[in-house]
């Protein structure tokens, strides 16, 4: 009887959701619990008091229970708490975290915490703070995260935070601040700093002085246009520099090279023109963001003796690749950002990533683009994520995906397609590659859409995922591609060259076109010259202009066409007019 209830229970309690059993409302374990706060017991963090409403004037530290381990008092943004601190917290002992913000508190006040010896996490963020002083601060000798950010701190004494022996992590960004010597005194565990949004406009070496054990240093929107090398000097251990949006236009050859630790650097958001030579010369990172700044040459050696496996170079105005820069890439780069980089050419492109056989992820969104170069990929088999979607594509040439064996997102949404040649189906329902293909004028008549309505047929509708829909003709314009029917399609208006060879098989082909084309020749000859009628007009098809070769693809409009009118051969180039 006994197990049966206490199986019964384990049930019950089995039943309870996670989060429910972690977090649930525990009235009866509170002796008091302050009006419009909500008191919970969290297994990880024990007794947690959280007063969010917004538009309290003081802290309901009164009905409080002594052992809370955690106190919010926050508000939207848009209501405000207007309060201030005081010496409330000396019953309150065991509190780890305590966040005030949004709550217009004006300064900190001596002693304010002192007895919270337990104290991990402090964050006053958004508040109306002006200064900081090392007695307000006096005592937390457990403190790990302290958070000041968005506040208007602007001139500290020095060595504000001196008793503060364990703190990780001080985060001070979005304020006035103006670096004073030894304002980072004895932060001897300090592994991240965070100074972004102070208009520091320069850093004096001395006051990084004392940050050598930082790891992470965030210096994003502080207007500085160049760091002395005596402060990378300071800071022997960074593995982690942001530089976003200030106003570097310069950087020296090896400018990093004491940042021996460095893994990510960003400095996307500057004006850099050119990136120089050995500029990242005995560099190793992970990531390097050099996105939206100007950069138009990248010397030849820019990369030499550095390996970089993400690479961020969107939003740029690259002209040309004049001594192949990232060829020195090789054998590290894997991810590649060349978006939104409008000087950018399709053959660019191409010579840019001619070695980059490691790469797996390529960008190539909103470049403008509406040509690559037939064997633009194929250097690159271990490529599994390729974009380009926001481009003026209105035909692939046959062979562009076909050496991507490993290919497992395609995103053409957003450019001018009205049809996928039946190779690059082909190719792609090989690879069971995700093609992402939302806003393109698709043509939905039953010669360009028999392979794509079966190789669609196959795939698995995303939800999240806007569906390709028909553009044209007017019976199915607006219907998605993954449901309608092959037989509601018209048959094409224009019947279309259908020389029965393989895409793939490119020579093949280009014979098979040749003596078409002579025979539909000898046939114009013979008809005009002989009988002068007006029975059938004939055109051919020109591809791989560029290449200054011939070949034809399977369009899969075999279906489409009358067999009984076999003379009549007519163009496709009103699908795939291009300006070029
Ligand atoms: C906030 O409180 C202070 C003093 O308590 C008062 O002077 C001030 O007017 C209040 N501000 C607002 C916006 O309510
Ligand atoms: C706090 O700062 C905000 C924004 O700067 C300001 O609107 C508000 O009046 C300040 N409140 C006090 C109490 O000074
Ligand atoms: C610091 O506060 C800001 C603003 O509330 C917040 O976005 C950020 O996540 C906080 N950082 C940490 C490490 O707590
Ligand atoms: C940014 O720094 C430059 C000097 O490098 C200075 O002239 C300018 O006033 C600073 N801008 C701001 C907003 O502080
Ligand atoms: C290449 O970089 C390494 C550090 O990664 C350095 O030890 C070596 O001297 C550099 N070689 C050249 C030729 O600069
Ligand atoms: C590259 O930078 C742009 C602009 O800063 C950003 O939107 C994009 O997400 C970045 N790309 C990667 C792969 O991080
Ligand atoms: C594909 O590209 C479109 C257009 O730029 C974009 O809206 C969409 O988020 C992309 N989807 C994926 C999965 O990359
Ligand atoms: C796609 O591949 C499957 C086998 O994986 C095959 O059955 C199907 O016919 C192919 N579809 C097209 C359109 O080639
Ligand atoms: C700025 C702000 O929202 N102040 C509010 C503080 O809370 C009192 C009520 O306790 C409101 O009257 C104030 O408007």
């Amino acid at each position: 009887m006994k197990s049966i209830l206490v199986a019964l229970t384990v049930v019950a309690v089995a039943a309870l959701p996670a989060t429910a059993l972690r977090q649930r409302s525990f009235r009866e374990n509170f002796r008091r619990c302050p009006q419009n706060c909500a008191c919970t017991v969290d297994m990880n963090q024990g007794k947690k008091v959280i007063c969010d409403q917004g538009g309290l004037r003081e802290m309901p530290i009164l009905n409080m229970d002594g052992d809370t381990q955690v106190f919010h008092f926050t508000a939207p943004p848009d209501l405000p708490n207007n309060s201030t601190l005081g010496r409330l917290f000396s019953y309150f002992t065991n509190l780890e975290e305590i966040r005030i913000t949004h709550s217009q508190i004006p300064a900190i006040g001596e002693n304010t915490f002192h007895p919270l010896r337990k104290l991990q996490i402090l964050d006053l963020s958004f508040n109306n703070l002006t200064t900081v002083i090392e007695k307000e601060f006096y005592g937390l000798i457990e403190l790990k995260v302290l958070n000041l950010s968005n506040n208007q701190i602007s001139k500290c004494p020095s060595a504000p935070f001196r008793y503060l022996k364990k703190l990780t992590s001080l985060i001070l960004s979005n304020n006035r601040l103006q670096l004073v010597p030894r304002l980072f005194f004895m932060l001897k565990n300090l592994q991240r700093l965070d100074l972004s949004g102070n208009p520091l406009n320069s850093i004096d070496p001395d006051v990084l002085k004392d940050l050598r054990p930082v790891t992470r240093l965030y210096l994003a929107r502080c207007n500085l246009s160049t760091l002395h090398s005596l402060v990378y000097q300071n800071l022997p251990n960074l593995e982690h520099l942001d530089l976003r949006d200030n106003k570097f236009t310069y950087l020296a050859p090896e400018e990093f090279r004491h940042l021996t630790k460095l893994q990510y650097l960003y400095l996307d958001g500057n004006t850099l023109t050119t990136l120089k030579h050995r500029t990242f010369a005995g560099q190793a990172l992970k990531q390097l963001g050099l996105s939206r700044n100007s950069i138009t040459t990248i010397e030849e050696c820019a990369f030499c003796n550095s390996s970089i496996s993400e690479l961020n170079l969107s939003r740029n105005r690259l002209e040309s690749s004049v001594g192949d820069p990232l060829r020195a890439l090789s054998l590290s780069i894997e991810k590649l950002d060349l978006s939104y980089s409008p000087t950018l050419r399709g053959t660019i492109v191409a010579e840019l990533i001619q070695n980059l056989h490691k790469l797996s992820v390529i960008n190539l969104e909103g470049i403008g683009l509406y040509d690559l170069p037939a064997a633009t990929f194929s250097p690159l088999t271990n490529l599994r994520q390729l974009y380009l979607n926001n481009n003026r594509f209105s035909e692939f040439r046959y062979s562009l995906f076909q050496e991507l064996r490993k290919l497992e997102v395609l995103n053409i949404s957003h450019n001018n397609l009205k049809f996928l040649r039946s190779s690059i189906i082909r190719s792609l329902n090989d690879t069971n590659t995700r093609v992402i293909m939302h806003d393109n004028p698709w043509k939905c008549q039953k010669c360009y859409m028999i392979h794509m309505l079966n190789f669609l047929s196959q795939r698995p509708i995303e939800d999240n995922v806007k569906p390709p829909l028909c553009a044209d003709p007017a019976n199915v314009r607006g219907r998605d591609l993954y449901h309608v029917r092959i037989f509601e399609l018209d048959e094409c208006n224009n019947p279309i060259l259908e020389p029965r060879v393989s895409g793939t098989e490119s020579q093949v082909g280009l014979v098979v076109a040749i003596i078409i084309i002579m025979v539909i020749v000898t046939i114009i000859v013979a008809t005009i010259v002989i009988y002068k009628t007006q029975g059938a007009v004939y055109y051919t098809h020109e591809e791989d202009r560029s290449r200054g070769s011939l070949s034809y693809d399977n369009l899969g409009c075999k279906e489409g066409l009358d067999s009984k009118r076999p003379s009549i051969v007519a163009t496709i180039d009103d699908t795939i007019s291009r300006s070029s």
